[in-house]
């Protein structure tokens, strides 16, 4: 039996995109349809569902709310479910690299 590359990947592999997330939370879940819509490679980190323990994710963002990004492809660190969006859809997405035109 072979995993499809959309599924999340345990947090040794090489996936360049590492994404912080909680349980049960609606905006990581939106962003992990589109890395699957993408069938991007990613990883999962489970932060504490306690905001005030959140410390890794607010050095690498500037906050502690989740979901939140590292894409190591681009050195991009992002938060805001909208915002990761757009940039997924936006760098890896069809289109991706045409500047917006069309
Ligand atoms: N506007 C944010 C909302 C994210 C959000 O509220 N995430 C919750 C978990 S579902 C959280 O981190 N809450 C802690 C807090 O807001 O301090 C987004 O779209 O990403």
């Amino acid at each position: 039996m072979s995993a499809s590359s959309a599924d999340p990947k345990p947090e040794h592999t090489d996936a360049d995109i590492l994404l912080y997330r909680l349980q049960a939370c609606p905006y990581c879940e939106r962003v992990v349809r589109k890395l699957n819509d993408l069938g991007l490679d990613y990883h999962s980190r489970f932060v504490e569902p306690m905001h005030a323990e959140r410390d890794a994710v607010k050095r690498v963002v500037g906050m502690r709310t989740v979901p939140a990004i590292i894409d190591d492809e681009t050195g991009v660190a992002m938060a805001e479910s909208a915002n990761i969006v757009k940039y997924l859809e936006e760098t890896y997405g069809e289109g991706a690299g045409d500047g917006g035109e069309n």
